[in-house]
């Protein structure tokens, strides 16, 4: 059976520009002469800035699930989020139709409906590819203070715990921040850069907390080779290219 060689899972939090990666990413790999696909896995999505080859859109209605089972639109997109899991089969059969060599997947603009609720981590460790890896957005707005930093990377670890899948660090949007990137890449390589940063940001409590939740992640490595992109320029996409192949081919760089 044909199936995709390489599954990409862009996730992040709302707004950090998973579907802006994801309309980038498809055609700089066809670029360099691969076959990659783009599948929608937000039901929510109203317009997207790529033809989604394959989209969630096609199985489950937001607007059918709020009028049938008497939701608000909250309540449609956790019951929505809840049943990408049951059309795992057809997105599996409409992925391998394509016979691509990337499957580059745009996740729920909410993360939590999709990485802590049952079906997104379903989703991400049961579609059959020879590889996997998940892109997790730190938005460079977001996290341009040193408190919000610490607090995406402690979201971006309980994601990697709920996906259970080998995750890439990646700064959105660097075009947007002038040179403070350049000051967000320091603090994640240079835990006195950014201790000293949060003591100047934070209250006393605050600082303790954010503090002792630095130091229990500076243990995990997290955020360490924290990548700078931007969908708008392409600046940093090879850099993203090149770590994403060493995890999907499992050390090997992959052919193109
Ligand atoms: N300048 C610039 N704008 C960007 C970039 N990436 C995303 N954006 C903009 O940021 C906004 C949000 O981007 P999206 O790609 O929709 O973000 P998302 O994470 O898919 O959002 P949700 O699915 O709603 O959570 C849009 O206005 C994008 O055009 C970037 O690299 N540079
Ligand atoms: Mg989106």
């Amino acid at each position: 059976m044909n199936i995709p060689v390489y599954a990409i899972f862009i996730t992040g939090t709302a707004g950090s520009g998973k579907t802006a990666l994801a309309a980038a990413l498809k055609p700089w790999y066809e670029n360099k002469g691969s076959y990659a696909i783009t599948v929608n896995l937000d039901p929510g999505a109203i317009t997207l800035p790529y033809v989604a080859d394959v989209d969630i859109r096609t199985y489950i209605n937001l607007e059918e699930i709020m009028e049938k089972y008497e939701l608000g639109p909250n309540g449609a997109l956790i019951m929505a989020a809840d049943l990408i899991a049951a059309r795992l089969q057809e997105i599996q059969d409409d992925v391998d139709s394509y016979n691509a060599d990337y499957a580059i997947i745009d996740t729920p603009g909410q993360i939590e409906l999709f990485a802590y609720r049952a079906s997104g981590p379903y989703i991400v460790k049961n579609l059959r590819c020879d590889g996997r890896a998940v892109i997790f957005l730190f938005d460079s707005a977001l996290v341009s203070s040193a408190t919000n930093l610490v607090s995406t990377t402690l979201l971006a670890a309980s994601i990697q715990l709920r996906l259970g899948t080998p995750q890439v660090p990646v700064l959105s949007k660097k075009d947007l921040t002038g040179n403070q990137w350049k000051q967000i890449l320091q603090w994640t390589s240079d835990i006195n850069a950014l201790t000293d940063a949060l003591s100047k940001e934070t209250s006393d409590t605050t600082y303790l907390l954010t503090r002792r939740i630095l130091n229990a992640l500076a243990k995990t490595g997290f955020s360490n080779a924290i990548i700078p992109v931007s969908s708008v320029t392409m600046d940093g996409i090879v850099e993203l290219s090149a770590t994403l192949s060493r995890i999907l081919s499992g050390g090997e760089e992959v052919e193109d």
